[in-house]
């Protein structure tokens, strides 16, 4: 057995000074000195807060955008999210036109295996509804794919707004979880033409083509679908103060609409992409950065309650050589920032006077794992629990930077963040997968079945 010695454990039912003890990757017990017997391994974690491992539930790794690779696939980008504290990701399995599900989920399943640093999960992406695309749905249901994703912008991704209802009343029969990128696609095409049309090609026109209004009418439009299917939806990557709005409506006429949040629109807003020789692109991601108003409602809105978790939309493409791409039209720019690596330590830091403990492990763990249907397997420091598990050392100062991190992307939207506190160690089922924020070397990392 481990044992974690005189930490202070996150539990569900609040902090606890206690020891934690864990064999054959679960969790044993948690109770008041637990005694070492010969062959335990004792781990001394005084002053250290002990997280459930952190879930990163919208992760893109090794995703073609129809142009270019992202810059981290399964390796680069799970070692990353676990030097970072995070044990899970819950990355986006897509269908291709004219394919399977299955398909999909077998070639997904192929890039992760065997190379993760950390657990895998997926969502399916739905991008072709038929038939025998809805005679698929039980079909991952047993597969241990129980949550799934649309798109309303994206015009090789989206379905319609008919699909859509389809698709929530599908779901239903196996309370399944639909995840939704809203964005009016159609509308941002036309606004990308005329910012075009009038000579502004930069990155700060980025924003000007998705404004906060086709993302409050996508949400806006997914409420009113889900209640026409008498089904709960979820908004993911919500961004503005318009958006938000849309999702209180919902909410005040009674339906179940959860929502997620990133760290970029927590910490950033669109004066990013005014910053010279191109830098802006490195923000370049759907939704944008929004304004100032939008990040202090967002942020209300997390302080608040309204946000059910944080994840990151990690979607890394290089500066240099990928960036770049768009360097004399914004419209080319691949849209996507790095972000797995540094969730745990950015969210830590910028919400320790405001967030406790015990919430910041339900934003990034404990909830995503209850919407994904993957606890209390994953989510709690729970006997029985599999151990994941993220010991954090609140007293360590470091500053985040491209030069120091693990993913595989040459820049970071954190650079000179300075942390406090850093990850000391991480286990992935068990197994000791970064001692003092470097990685072991050990790659523990399994394929994670999602249940309902
Ligand atoms: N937007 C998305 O919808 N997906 C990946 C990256 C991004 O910026
Ligand atoms: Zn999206
Ligand atoms: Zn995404």
């Amino acid at each position: 057995m481990k044992i974690l010695k005189n930490g202070a454990l996150v539990t569900p039912t609040g902090l606890r000074k206690a020891d934690l003890a864990m064999d054959n990757g679960k969790i044993i017990c948690i109770e008041e000195n637990i005694p070492a017997k010969d062959g335990d391994v004792t781990v001394d974690v005084t002053g250290c807060i002990v997280f459930p491992g952190f879930i990163d539930g919208h992760t893109h790794l090794d995703l073609n955008n129809g142009v270019t690779d992202t810059a981290d696939n399964f390796q680069t980008g799970t070692l990353g999210a676990v030097c970072g504290g995070t044990t899970t990701v819950i990355d986006f399995a897509t269908q291709d036109k004219g394919n399977t599900l299955l398909h999909a989920l077998d070639v997904w399943k192929g890039m992760a295996e065997g190379v993760s640093s950390c657990n895998y999960a997926f969502h399916m992406a739905i991008t072709d509804w038929n038939e025998r695309t809805k005679a698929e749905i039980p079909v991952m249901q047993a597969e241990g794919v129980t949550s799934f994703k649309a798109y309303f912008a994206y015009d090789n991704l989206k379905v319609t707004d008919y699909e859509l209802l389809e698709i929530l009343e599908a779901l239903k029969p196996i309370h399944g979880t639909i995840g939704v990128h809203c964005e009016n696609g159609p509308v941002i095409n036309e606004l990308q033409k005329r910012e075009l049309a009038k000579g502004n090609f930069g990155p700060e026109a980025h924003p000007i083509s998705r404004p906060p209004e086709v993302e409050a009418e996508a949400i806006d439009r997914l409420c009113w679908l889900g209640r026409l299917a008498d089904a709960p939806v979820h908004v993911v990557h919500l961004s503005s103060k318009l958006g938000l709005e849309e999702i209180r409506h919902a909410r005040a006429r009674g339906q179940k609409v959860y929502a997620e949040t990133c760290p970029q629109y927590l910490l950033f807003d669109d004066s990013k992409y005014s910053l010279p020789n191109f830098e802006g692109a490195k923000f370049v991601m759907s939704p944008p950065l929004r304004k100032i108003e939008d990040v202090a409602a967002i942020r209300e809105a997390l302080l608040n309650g309204e946000i059910d978790t944080v994840s990151t939309d990690h979607c890394s493409f290089h500066f240099e050589t990928q960036k770049k791409m768009g360097l004399h039209d914004f419209t080319k720019i691949p849209n996507g920032a790095p972000g797995v690596e540094h969730r745990p330590t950015v969210m830590l830091t910028a919400f320790r006077d405001s967030l406790s403990y015990e919430k910041l492990a339900q934003l990034m763990s404990e909830n995503p794992a209850k919407l994904f249907h993957l606890y209390p397997r994953k989510g709690a420091l729970l006997p029985g629990s599999d151990a994941d598990i993220t010991v954090w050392d609140p007293n360590r100062k470091w500053t985040i930077s491209a030069s120091n991190q693990h993913q595989n992307v040459d820049y970071t939207p954190y650079e000179g963040f300075e942390a406090s506190g850093q990850v000391k160690y991480v286990y992935v089922n068990g197994v000791l997968a970064v001692k003092d924020g470097q990685p072991t070397g050990v790659v523990a990392g399994r394929f994670v079945r999602s249940k309902t």
